[in-house]
């Protein structure tokens, strides 16, 4: 009933292909220009239509993306000298090595600065190669570096370590991969169908992984120590469905310890159901024949994790919401061959990485720049709770892969029907893959104005226009939407927000009971349903900002807001003594150190170059401050966390600021660090080692998040407006006055009594504010032709304009669809390459359909 209505509307909607906006403009002018683009704007629009065509980066793109031809070459060349490859000393001779991963290693930074600035050289083009290397019942993975590319006589193949301070190349995988683990996980539930059965009232099904009604297992590393690794598994539902495996968790618990990667060692451990550990399935089973054992709440899929409500009756939902037009094509340039973008005076690069997503480079503001790299580094999520798995859960989910799991955006809700959209490749296994619109960059005007003034005859108010790079990388049950915004002032925005299915914990409550609150169990979490609680855990996102405020050497300031009892002596007689009042004190950091939030934002963390002062003498800078987010970004509440070890130590502290060796220190983590948390490739905390940062080429990272306490409201997905957190750079004494005047759209009203015809004249003259220049607009006149008095700044609409469809409900009817060469004007369905599940993290659903096939016809699962 509820469908044919929808598709009835959808219907209408379609064949409605044009629809019609009539400007504010329009309807004060008289006439009516005949629909068409071409209006008086249009020829000036042309023209910028074809300068933004003609559009080209400064400079090549040194940081794009290894590209299908250059991989094919790099792995021949591997394969060819591989066997002469011996960088494990020690470790004996090479049994196996297979290709993994091929990705840009980022130029270094002094190279880039001088072909950019200098007119030096191209930097060299190099690659990371990394190896999986199998040696004896050891599974390495280890890093090469390969250049220069193209591939002449010249190139060579090196270990890469200059960029880890380990030392190290590589790192010892406890398990040779994904696919044993899930394996084995399958066949130990497999093994103990009647348990499951009387308790869960399901199986695993080890044949028919997509089976609906069968059981996966979950899993989650309960220790990690050079190549052995003990897991604690659980049974979880399916989730078919909506995909919401982690709201469906069974609450019967398995150790499983692999010292090796040889399967012999492996041996199953405790059993854990209902607060009890049982030494292994016989004596589960025995317990369970005690007519005194207690069966748990069973917590069964249903509509309850559907994600949406296609049968709700409000009548309001029947009408499409408002949204943002671009009639006239978008203002920004942007190069696609070299990734580059330019928008109001802002310009930048940008650059993928299959394990930390998109990253900005050579951001610059009026051709100046300040910053020279920014990026995700690492997200963390890092659980609590009563039972096995979530009381050591946590995951660094660059491993998972931030960059290779940015998926298709959805025209039109992930990003306005207006959004302009660029490809993500990468290579891995062996084969170069395409997510398609894995990022959309589109200007946008807030609801809000970004200044306004009232006087007693005038009014003066300019929207709010920014330009934001979007990508969202969905990392198993969670959704990262990563923004990266711009606005008309020079300020920059870093917005995180998360939604998706939260990864919950058992209820174990006896099936016999009825709900009941039960304030014991409130430690953690919240209950949700009769046998599923939330999960607490802090999210913390680690990004990577290298500053260059007006060049490399910068310092940071503290300055504080803060209380003070000073006398004044005019304050004499009536105010005896001293005044309760404020000021500010100003300190530079001298030292590589991490800095919180200060509360009540009583301090304000400054970047500035102290030898750049503006006009008024002032020091150039930027302010770093908690952005529009729910509340401050987190850092983590653990202190010395057990399941990181040293592999995050980066999350302890909301900022850092260190000394800046670009080349040698390039990231806070690596994407491995997860799978060796003890010694791992990167460790942050050896970063910071009290070095001088005074006039220094400084870094700094932050950490976006929150606290995450779901609560019945997170149920089915995790809402974005309450899981947002943002990071903002403002300029602070840097312009010599606010730079968004000079681009501002908006309008002045005046309506001061004119005593004379020269009114509207006089006025100008008095303002004087070197408006006059500025408000000139390319195309558009500059005050309305109805009224004299009304002044509009920046272009504004005068005319019937055309809106495509498209622009309000783009055609989503090829997502997920590729041209199929086979078949003229065909589409055929692709996947994306690592949906649904979490690569060895659930076994038992998709099986091989995420695999990568390891050059010899078999499945191997992407570590
Ligand atoms: C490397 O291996 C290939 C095939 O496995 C072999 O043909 C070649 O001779 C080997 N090269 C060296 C230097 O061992
Ligand atoms: C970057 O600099 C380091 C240290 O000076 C050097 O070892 C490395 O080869 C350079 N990397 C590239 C890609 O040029
Ligand atoms: C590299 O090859 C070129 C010709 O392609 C040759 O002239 C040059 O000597 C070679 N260089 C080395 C180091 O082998
Ligand atoms: C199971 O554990 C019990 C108690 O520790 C032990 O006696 C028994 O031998 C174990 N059975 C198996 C099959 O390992
Ligand atoms: C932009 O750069 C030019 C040249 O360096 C300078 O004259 C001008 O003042 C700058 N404008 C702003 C708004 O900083
Ligand atoms: C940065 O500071 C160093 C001293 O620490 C100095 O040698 C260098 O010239 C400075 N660079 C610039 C661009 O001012
Ligand atoms: C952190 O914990 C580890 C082991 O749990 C311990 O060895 C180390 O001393 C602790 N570090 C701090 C700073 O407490
Ligand atoms: C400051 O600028 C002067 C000259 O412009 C330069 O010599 C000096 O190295 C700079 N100092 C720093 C710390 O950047
Ligand atoms: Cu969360």
């Amino acid at each position: 009933m509820t469908k044919t209505r929808h598709s009835h509307l959808y219907g209408t909607i379609i064949t409605t292909a044009v629809v019609v906006f009539i400007s504010i403009g329009y309807l004060l002018a008289p006439w009516f220009h005949q629909l068409s683009s071409v209006d008086p704007q249009g020829i000036s629009i042309a023209a910028f239509r074809h300068a933004r065509k003609q559009f080209k980066a400064p400079a090549k793109n040194p940081w794009a993306e290894i590209d299908e031809g250059e991989a094919a070459q790099i792995h021949s060349l591997v394969q060819q000298s591989v066997n002469l490859t011996d960088s494990l000393n020690g470790v004996g001779a090479g049994d196996k090595k297979v290709i993994y991963r091929i990705e840009t290693l980022r130029p270094n930074k002094t190279d880039v600065v001088d072909y950019l600035d200098n007119n030096g050289p191209q930097p060299e083009r190099w690659a990371r190669v990394a190896m999986l290397e199998f040696r004896h019942n050891d599974a390495f993975n280890v890093d090469y570096m390969v250049g220069p590319l193209p591939i002449t006589n010249a190139t060579s193949m090196l270990p890469l370590s200059y960029c880890y301070n380990s030392g190290k190349n590589w790192v010892q995988m406890p398990l040779s991969d994904g696919l044993d683990l899930m394996a084995w996980a399958l066949k130990i539930g497999e093994r103990v169908t009647d348990i499951t059965q009387d308790l869960l009232g399901a199986t695993v099904n080890a044949l028919d992984p997509s089976d609906p009604d069968a059981l996966v297992m979950g899993w989650r590393p309960a220790l990690i120590e050079s190549g052995r690794m003990v897991h604690w598994l659980e049974f979880f539902g399916p989730g078919m469905k909506s995909d919401g495996r982690t709201l469906l968790p069974q609450g019967l618990y398995v150790k499983f310890d692999t010292p090796s990667t040889n399967h012999q060692d492996w041996v199953v451990g405790q059993w854990f159901y209902n607060g009890l550990l049982y030494d292994n399935d016989t004596v589960l089973r025995e317990a369970m024949r005690s007519p005194t054992f207690e069966r748990l709440n069973l917590n069964h899929d249903g509509e309850w994790t559907d994600t949406e409500d296609f049968g709700s009756s409000m009548a309001e939902r029947d009408m499409p919401p408002p949204l943002s037009v671009q009639p006239y094509g978008p203002r920004y340039h942007l190069d696609r061959d070299e990734s580059y973008v330019s928008w109001m005076g802002f310009s930048f690069y940008l650059s993928t990485n299959q394990a930390t997503a998109l990253s900005l480079f050579d951001i610059r503001y009026n051709s100046t720049r300040l910053i020279y790299h920014l990026g995700l580094q690492e997200a963390l999520a890092h659980y609590a709770g009563t039972e096995p798995l979530q009381s050591g859960l946590e995951f660094l989910d660059t491993f998972f892969g931030m960059g290779s799991m940015m998926f298709s955006l959805v025209p039109g809700v992930d990003c306005p029907g207006h959004a302009e959209y660029l490809d993500m490749s990468y290579h891995k296994g062996g084969k170069m893959y395409t997510n398609r619109n894995a990022i959309c960059v589109f200007e946008f005007t807030s609801d809000a104005p970004l200044q306004r003034h009232t006087s007693a005859y005038s009014v003066s108010v300019s929207r709010n226009t920014y330009l934001v790079v979007r990508s969202v990388s969905t990392v198993g049950n969670y959704d990262y939407t990563i923004d990266y915004v711009f606005y008309l002032d020079g300020s920059i925005e870093v917005k995180v927000r998360a939604s998706g299915f939260i990864f919950s914990a058992f209820h174990a409550e006896p099936r016999s009971s009825l709900l009941t609150r039960d304030d014991s169990t409130s430690e953690y979490g919240y209950r949700i349903h009769p046998a599923v609680h939330t999960s607490m855990h802090d999210h913390v996102i680690s990004f990577r900002a290298d500053f260059d405020i007006c060049g490399p050497n910068n310092t940071l300031i503290r300055t504080a807001i803060e209380p003070i009892s000073r006398k004044y002596h005019w304050d004499e007689p009536e105010v005896p003594g001293v005044r309760n009042t404020m000021h500010m004190v100003h300190s530079a950091i001298k030292h590589e150190t991490g800095l919180d939030w200060p509360t009540n934002g009583r301090e304000m963390y400054l970047i500035t170059n102290t030898n750049a002062t503006n006009k008024w003498g002032e020091t150039r800078g930027y302010r770093i401050l908690p952005g529009s987010g729910i509340s401050n970004p987190s850092h983590l509440t653990i202190l010395n966390s057990t399941a990181l070890g040293r592999s995050a130590a980066w999350s302890a502290s909301d900022v850092w600021i260190l000394r800046n060796h670009p080349d040698t220190e390039p990231a806070s983590a690596h994407h491995l660090n997860y799978m060796d948390p003890l010694t791992p490739l990167v460790d942050f905390e050896k970063m910071v080692n009290g070095e001088n940062i005074e006039d220094e080429d400084l870094v700094v990272y932050f950490n976006l998040g929150g606290h995450h306490v779901p609560t019945s409201q997170d149920v089915p997905n995790t809402l974005m407006h309450t899981s947002a957190s943002s990071v903002m750079f403002v300029p602070f004494n840097y312009f010599d006055a606010d730079v968004s005047r000079a681009v501002r759209q908006g309008v002045r009203i005046d309506r001061r009594p004119s005593d004379n015809d020269h009114g509207t004249k006089k006025k100008e003259k008095e303002n004087g504010d070197g408006k006059e220049e500025i408000k000139r607009p390319r195309h558009v006149p500059r005050e309305s032709e109805v009224d004299g008095e009304v002044a509009y700044f920046g272009a504004h609409y005068t005319s019937p304009l055309k809106v495509e469809h498209e622009m309000l409900s783009p055609d989503l009817s090829h997502y997920l669809k590729e041209r199929d060469e086979g078949e003229v004007g065909g589409w055929k369905t692709v996947r994306n390459h690592v949906g649904g599940g979490l690569p060895g993290l659930f076994a038992g659903k998709e099986r091989g359909s995420h695999g990568e096939e390891d050059g010899e016809g078999r499945e191997r699962w992407d570590w």
